[in-house]
């Protein structure tokens, strides 16, 4: 039978991104307190009331899909920068990229009589075209209510980072991401998953928030979910991983289409936000002579 592991909150870092490199995903249990909880449940409560169920199976008719957390709640941006899982997601990405970003940020609230959701790679939002030794995502659903396996604990299929890609999974080779509200379910965009069937009668409701190579095209367009005149007033480390820095010394600039520059007329992002780059990034490793 399947099974994955579980972490506690201090675990040691390197066994951690050991069990995600083969497993593909792992658990760490009560990471954050009660009263991060009912700041979240405060923020994010009217937020579940408003939102609309989703438009097909894959996202859930029966599952409401909020996103622009960073915008919308100061409690979500404690999660976003939590300083265990952005470590881990630094180390589980590093051979790949010197930088990160935030990919996505989304409330799923799978409701009473949700039915599985199809399982899936997250990596396949990039169409295919990554090889196979890339791994791109590193992700995080923090659980905001008890995830049980009746009201649809995210499916898992450890191990399934390896496989082929036309290896299909059965039921035996899923397991659940059973926890506690306050865990969070740590999980790859390699790794075969799916959000579960809710037989209960209550919602089963979890923060997805994820995290890529900060070379890559993200889900949730940062830039449009978190416009400059909200990232403007964000930690500088928050707004770095919203995508408002270089990416490397080409990756990121823009203009002012309304006026041409007489200094520079290639601002690097934290110029619309009213500062200079913390650090300049170098063209050496652009220089092929
Ligand atoms: O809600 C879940 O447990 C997982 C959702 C998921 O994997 C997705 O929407 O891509
Ligand atoms: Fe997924």
């Amino acid at each position: 039978m399947a099974e994955l592991v579980y972490f506690d909150a201090d675990a040691d870092k390197s066994d951690i991104v050991n069990v995600l490199r083969e497993d593909g995903a792992c658990v760490l249990t009560d990471v954050i307190d009660d009263d991060l909880c009912s700041r979240l449940d405060s923020d994010l409560g009217p937020l579940i009331d408003a939102t609309p169920a989703g438009r097909d199976d894959f996202t859930g008719r029966l599952t409401g899909r909020t996103g622009a957390l960073v915008a919308r709640s100061e409690a979500s941006r404690e999660l976003v920068m939590h300083p265990t899982t952005t470590d881990l997601a630094r180390r589980f990405l590093e051979p790949f990229t010197d930088k990160i970003q935030l990919h996505l940020t989304q409330i799923i609230n799978i409701q009473p009589g949700q039915g599985a959701q199809p399982r899936h790679r997250d990596r396949l939002a990039w169409g295919g075209y990554l090889p196979a030794e890339i791994e791109p995502q590193f992700n995080t659903i923090w659980a905001l209510t008890d995830f049980t396996e009746e009201n649809g604990a995210t499916r898992v299929v450890p191990g399934s980072v390896k496989w082929p890609e036309d290896r299909r999974a059965t039921d035996e080779e899923t397991t659940q991401a059973v926890m506690p509200a306050g865990s969070v379910l740590l999980y790859s965009g390699s790794v075969i998953h799916g959000g579960g069937q809710n037989l209960s009668e209550s919602n089963r409701t979890g923060i997805n928030i994820t995290y890529c190579l900060g070379w890559l095209r993200t889900e949730e367009n940062q830039y449009l979910s978190c416009p400059p005149e909200i990232a403007e007033d964000l930690d500088p480390d928050l707004q770095e991983m919203l995508g408002y820095t270089m990416g490397s010394y080409a990756l990121g600039y823009y203009s002012d289409p309304t006026t041409v520059s007489k200094i520079n007329d290639l601002h690097p992002p934290e110029f619309i936000l009213g500062r200079s780059p913390r650090e300049k990034a170098s063209s050496a490793a652009l220089i092929t002579d």
